[in-house]
């Protein structure tokens, strides 16, 4: 890629014409540009497949094509002409690829071959199924307990995949299964699972046609979720309030410009996709609610001394609700200076947010990485819900919490049982449905995997999908720590680094991706199902001719080595191997709530999961939606380094032109950052007290004391409209400053969004 003057101009709008050349481009670049534009008219159709992009809803009848600039670059990323093949990896050795970047390795297309590392030619050469599937399973069987071994899932994989996946795993004997959804939405999992009794939202689509106040907080849906915007755009112009609460003045927050309007792109109109727009510092959020449950208290004192209309709803506090006066009284004890310095918002800033909360009939509020990846995540979030109840704004249209998904199938991963903390429910049904006898004990989330990886106590790790080393703290120790292991294994459509952490024995295993015709033994093609942010279940059948005929589904690679490991006794997984309906039929016994799976994933929109929140049922100790009880911090990330100018708190995001790990490009178009990636966003104040300019180059060091050095080298200072003693830059390429010993309590997520660093001229 040419490099550009990395500073440029940023479009005034989300979306619009910016949208449409990209996704020009972006088909271009895959070789098929018209293929790719029927592929596309494909995506999130009832009888197409489902974007592989981001896990928002999708609208009632699926019919209209869903224009979305960064699904089509997901799609158009996997359909791509490229291929990586066997004389790829034999013209490059893995030392040789190590020094390449993410963006140039995956750039090279699909895997075609199942490859196995030779460590005396330092190549990867092509094997046959069947030889790899009898390696690992002779690898796997040897290890002297199964909690040597690794079991990582990314949210792509299917509810078949994921299913069959952990029902191998558990036979084998561990509940290791270290899940992308463990750096990601965990802390909302956790802290909703402790308020209403599911660790999963409570609104539908729909309901944010009916809203009056929609709440954004710590999210950057232009970038991440772009078909939220045209959902939040409707709900201002019918007059809806959007307040959004994030670090940053994100572009698609403010206007966004419908390619699908075609009038609206001729006269270069756009519309607004929030009404009001706060900037906290870091870490700030929950002193926010918190400061706005108290103004709802004193709002509510005032109604009844002047007999006025009750504020907060009664009824539901004293029928549905727990711990309401532990509540009251932790928020009235908070002082507005802890809450004004925490937030770095003032009284009268929260004060009109609340206003607007008090007001309003149906309240949704929704979040993302900008909550969860704090060390108080799960407090902010027990918070966020406290202050809905407070009003009774959940299980009820229009009203509700709105945790927004990553991956698209991250949330089906953990209905199916990708969970470290084996459900009690799941593996008593497993019991009976197998009649053998399930692992019970905690096994390991990411951060345990990374202990027992480093400490040398796991000996092989299995990945479905995903990018383990770089997409987890601390990247570099971590990748010693994988080259160390007996056994690696990963099953990717696309090469990537973690593919290159070669253990004694290591493989790559090539499979279909989503967009793919997924055909059995018989000439018939299958499909996979996936559950979005809104628990609704669909079906998804690819449509593309697979990128290699050697490539296998996931479900077949995991029933191979199951089989292979295990024998075909438990579970025939020949059978499963060959009919998806049959691994829905075993879901639907050992998980009810599936009810007649396969007949219901046929209709049109799927079907949606029970909710038990959403019908205000709460599976909580107390049976009750349970107010927080917890503390605002004392003080965050941020107010610990107020003690000098030098240190920063830096949040790691995603810009424009990626999708996680996987890099498409070097642009951050509305950011206005071209050609570019090692950057780091700056207030300019804040440079010149330290006394650089935009456009130096520096050296980013992590300021903790545990004998690590981690040091980021070489970036550049782009100034930009961000709170002071607040940083942000790009992860992967940060996470080697991000240290794996600092995460959110009871979540075990890595805190990439609150990372202290200083900085000094790079020497380079
Ligand atoms: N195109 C594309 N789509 C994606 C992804 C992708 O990489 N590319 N990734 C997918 C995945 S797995 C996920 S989890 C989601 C991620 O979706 P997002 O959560 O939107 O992801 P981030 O880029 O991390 O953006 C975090 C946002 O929170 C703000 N923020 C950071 N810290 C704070 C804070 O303390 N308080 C507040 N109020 N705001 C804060 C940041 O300024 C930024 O706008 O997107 C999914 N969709
Ligand atoms: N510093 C920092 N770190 C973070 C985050 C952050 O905001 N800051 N975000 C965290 C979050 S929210 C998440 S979800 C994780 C993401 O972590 P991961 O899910 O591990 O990472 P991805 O980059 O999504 O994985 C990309 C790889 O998946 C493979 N792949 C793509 N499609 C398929 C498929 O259909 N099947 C299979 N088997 N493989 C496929 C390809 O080989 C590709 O290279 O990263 C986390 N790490
Ligand atoms: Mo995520």
């Amino acid at each position: 890629m040419a490099k550009k003057n990395p500073i440029g101009k940023s479009s005034k709008a989300a979306g619009g014409w910016g949208a449409l050349k990209s996704v020009g481009n972006q088909l271009l670049g895959s070789g098929k540009p018209v293929s790719g534009v029927r592929i596309m008219l494909k995506a999130n159709q009832p009888d197409g497949f489902d974007c592989p992009g981001c896990a928002w809803g999708d609208p009632e009848h699926g019919s209209s094509f869903e224009f979305c600039e960064n699904g089509v670059k997901a799609v158009s990323w996997e359909a791509t002409k490229g291929r990586t093949s066997p004389g790829f990896f034999a013209k490059y050795s893995v030392s040789e690829l190590r020094t390449w970047s993410d963006y140039e390795l995956e750039n090279q297309g699909r895997l075609t071959n199942p490859m196995r590392y030779n460590a005396q030619t330092d190549h990867y050469e092509p094997v046959s199924w069947g030889s790899a599937f009898a390696e690992i399973a002779k690898e796997l069987n040897s290890l002297e307990s199964p909690n040597q071994a690794e079991f990582y899932t990314s949210g792509r994989a299917s509810n078949e995949a994921a299913f069959l996946y952990q029902t191998f795993v558990r036979l084998y004997g561990t509940n290791n299964f270290p899940d992308c959804s463990n750096m990601c939405h965990e802390a909302s999992g956790v802290a909703l699972t402790e308020s209403i009794g599911i660790g999963k939202g409570t609104v539908l689509l729909e309901d944010f046609e009916k809203a009056d106040v929609i709440f954004v907080v710590g999210q950057n849906p232009g970038t991440n979720h772009p078909r939220m915007l045209a959902d939040l755009r409707k709900a201002t112009e019918r007059g809806a309030r959007v307040i959004v609460f994030n670090t940053l003045k994100e572009k698609g927050l403010h206007r966004f410009s419908d390619p699908q309007k075609k009038l609206e792109m001729i006269r270069g109109g756009s519309g607004s996709t929030s009404t009001d727009y706060y900037r906290p510092l870091l870490g700030g959020d929950m002193a926010i609610f918190r400061g706005m449950a108290k103004l709802v208290f004193a709002a509510e004192d005032a109604a009844q001394a002047a007999g006025k209309e009750p504020v907060l709803d009664h009824d539901f506090i004293r029928d549905h609700c727990s711990d309401f006066e532990a509540y009251k009284k932790l928020v009235q004890e908070t002082s507005w200076e802890h809450i004004e310095n925490q937030s770095g918002l003032t009284r009268e800033q929260i004060g009109e947010a609340a206003d607007l909360y008090i007001s309003a009939d149906k309240v949704i509020t929704a979040w993302a990485m900008g909550v969860t990846q704090h060390k108080h995540s799960v407090q902010t979030i027990r918070e966020i819900s406290s202050f809905m109840f407070l009003k009774g704004n959940i299980g009820r249209p229009g009203a509700g919490l709105c945790p927004v998904r990553g991956h698209s199938n991250v949330q089906g991963d953990r209905t199916v049982g990708i969970n470290e903390k084996a459900p009690a429910a799941l593996m008593d049904a497993m019991e009976r449905e197998l009649g053998v006898p399930m692992p019970r004990e905690r096994g390991h989330n990411v951060i345990d995997a990374i202990g027992a990886m480093m400490s040398g106590q796991a000996k092989a790790f299995i990945g479905l999908g995903g990018n383990f080393a770089r997409a987890t703290p601390d990247s570099p120790l971590i990748a010693d720590a994988m080259c160390k292991l007996n056994l690696t294994v990963n099953i990717a459509t696309k090469l990537n680094h973690g593919h290159l952490l070669t253990g004694k024995v290591s493989y790559i295993l090539p499979c279909l991706g989503r967009t793919e015709i997924d055909y059995n033994s018989k000439g018939e093609s299958q499909l996979v199902t996936v559950e979005d942010s809104m628990s609704m279940v669909h079906g998804s059948g690819g449509i593309n001719k697979p990128a290699s005929e050697v490539l296998k589904s996931e479900v077949k690679i995991i029933s191979g080595i199951a089989n292979a490991t295990l024998g075909n006794g438990v579970v025939d997984w020949h059978a499963m191997a060959e009919d998806n309906d049959k691994i829905r039929d075993l879901i639907a016994r050992v998980l009810p709530m599936f009810g007649d799976y396969n007949a219901q994933i046929r209709k049109p929109r799927g079907f949606r999961l029970r909710n038990s929140a959403a019908e205000r049922e709460w599976n909580t100790p107390s049976g009750k939606a349970t107010f927080s009880t917890d503390d605002l911090p004392e003080q965050t990330e941020w107010q610990r380094n107020q003690k000098d100018d030098q240190t920063f708190i830096l949040q790691t995001f995603r810009s424009h032109d990626q999708y996680n790990t996987t890099v498409y490009g070097l642009d951050d178009r509305y950011r206005g950052v071209y050609g570019e990636r090692e950057v780091v966003f700056i207030n300019p104040e804040d440079m010149k007290k330290l006394g650089f300019k935009a456009g130096d180059r520096v050296d980013i060091i992590g300021c903790y004391d545990d004998g690590i050095e981690r040091i980021a080298h070489n970036f550049m200072l782009v100034s930009y409209d961000i709170p002071y003693g607040c940083v942000a830059g790009y992860y992967p390429e940060l996470n080697i400053l991000v240290p794996h010993q600092t995460f959110g309590d009871k979540s075990f997520t890595p805190a990439s969004k609150s990372v202290e660093v200083r900085f000094r001229l790079s020497s380079k």
